[in-house]
């Protein structure tokens, strides 16, 4: 028996020796399935519409009349289908803004739709949005306002009672979500059931008291990806433009991010290479300069978002894309045809992966099933580097030159985000020349060139890495 282990440990040192077939051990912080699932969205809608869409306001103040709110041409399949046309694959809807009134006939407040001329407050905006997603598949999400300027008990304990409450609600009527939002912004006045004063909570990292939220969202739709400032499974990216920083690591410690109730603002926009949680950045952005409708507001062009899809999805993270029904309850034309001609933009340039029909090869590689021909979009294939080997040459070789304007790199973010640096290099004659370079990769990195670049070989030189090299995918357009 002794003999027979001896000569199997012998085997396995010598198959190991030639290659290894086990994968490479994750990194020490890597992201739950929900997280995946959600990166793998990578846009998704926001929808910002209540009160203040019909007082031309972007925070309301809490004593607005729920007369106020009547939506006359409100129907929810046609707003969840400009979400879908415009190839967004979720909606995140405003169940409540910080003025405190809900879209839906919440039982513990009187300050909702119930109380509105919406369908004679008969409507329920969440539910019919919620029913909607489900019909065309999309995934649906909320963003329920901690600061509520309607509410006598805010600022006290009771108030966080009647937060749950609607948490618990909310989930339990129209979940499962793919994502709750929970606005970091506390602006202090407001109405407070008549009150009409200053209230600021101490810390709003403290008050809302977190963790007790979060537990009912994990009972109730365990998918759900949680943005908040604690134990954020997304973190915001620091700004309101769309623009992800070049430089971003997924993880992040939850205690240094939002440290005392401040943002940390440098921590948001770069992560943190030691964080110790996955929590990768969103980029919330409006196609219109406010949140809400504003007659007086055009909508961003399709080149503006196309350039916003760069700096989010083409940057790690997840875009977050705001519209804002009008009084009839539907999205305006001219932001309909934006986000038309957007999504028309991204569909063309990124069709045709030029490297589909190219010749790969790398520097060296693991073993069986961690090839070049992985990064070919074979589904959840990558290429790994042997466990010592930190740093790697992708070759991408056309039998004729392609002209080229974006490279594309995913990693196998399964197994955790890893690559420091890294630069894309084309031949030119018996020189290489560098056309890009940069540092974090992560889920997806679009790399736009300066100009068009003409070549018949690419090299991409992954310079500096955490550990072994995962890497899912490289595309070239
Ligand atoms: C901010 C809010 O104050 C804005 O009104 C908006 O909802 C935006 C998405 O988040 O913090």
């Amino acid at each position: 028996m002794k003999h027979i282990i001896s000569y199997l440990l012998a085997f396995a040192f010598v198959v190991s020796a030639m290659g290894q077939d086990n994968p490479p051990a994750p990194m020490s912080v890597v992201p739950q399935p929900r997280q995946i699932e959600w990166h793998k969205m990578e846009q998704y809608a926001f929808v910002h519409f209540t009160i203040n869409t019909f007082t031309d306001r972007e925070w309301g103040y809490g004593d607005e009349s729920p007369e106020l709110f009547n939506p006359t041409d409100f129907d929810a399949d046609a707003l969840v289908k400009v979400v879908k046309d415009a190839n967004l694959k979720g909606l995140i809807l405003t169940a409540k803004h910080h003025d405190g009134f809900c879209l839906w006939p919440s039982e513990y407040t009187e300050h909702s739709v119930k109380n509105s001329p919406y369908k004679g407050g008969q409507g329920d905006i969440v539910g019919e949005v919620a029913a909607a997603c489900r019909r065309h598949g999309i995934k649906f999400g909320i963003y329920l306002s901690p600061w509520d300027r309607n509410h006598s008990d805010y600022g006290t304990e009771a108030y966080l009672e009647y937060y749950r409450n609607q948490v618990r609600e909310l989930l339990t009527n129209y979940g499962p979500v793919f994502e709750m939002w929970f606005d970091g912004a506390n602006g202090g006045d407001g109405y407070y059931g008549g009150a009409n004063e200053v209230r600021r909570v101490a810390s709003g990292y403290l008050y809302y008291d977190w963790p007790k939220v979060i537990d009912i969202i994990r009972e109730l739709s365990p998918e759900c990806v949680v943005w908040s400032s604690s134990l954020p499974d997304a973190r915001w990216c620091s700004n309101e433009r769309g623009v992800i920083d070049e430089h971003c690591w997924a993880m992040a410690t939850p205690e240094e991010l939002y440290r005392d109730g401040v943002d940390n603002m440098p921590l948001l926009r770069h992560g943190q290479e030691d964080g110790t949680r996955w929590a990768p950045a969103e980029a919330d952005v409006s196609i219109r300069p406010g949140w809400f409708y504003h007659a007086s507001e055009q909508p961003k062009s399709a080149e503006e978002l196309f350039d916003i899809y760069l700096t989010s999805v083409g940057r790690g993270g997840t875009l977050l894309l705001s519209l804002a029904p009008d009084r009839r309850g539907r999205i305006p034309e001219q932001d309909v045809e934006a986000l038309m001609a957007w999504r028309t933009m991204v569909d063309d340039t990124f069709r045709n992966d030029l490297s589909a029909d190219a010749t790969f090869a790398v520097s060296s590689s693991r073993g069986d099933g961690y090839e070049a021909v992985a990064m070919q979009g074979v589904d959840e294939a990558y290429w790994a580097t042997a466990d010592d080997v930190t740093t790697g040459d992708v070759y991408i070789r056309w039998d004729a030159p392609i002209t080229m304007r974006y490279v594309v790199i995913q990693e196998h973010i399964a197994l955790g985000q890893r690559v420091r640096r890294f630069a894309v290099e084309t031949r030119d004659g018996d020189e290489w020349r560098q056309v890009a370079a940069g540092t974090t990769v992560g889920y997806k990195r679009i790399l736009p060139l300066d100009d068009a670049v003409t070549t018949s070989e690419l090299r991409i030189r992954f310079l500096d890495s955490r550990g072994p090299l995962t890497i899912a995918r490289v595309a070239v357009y």
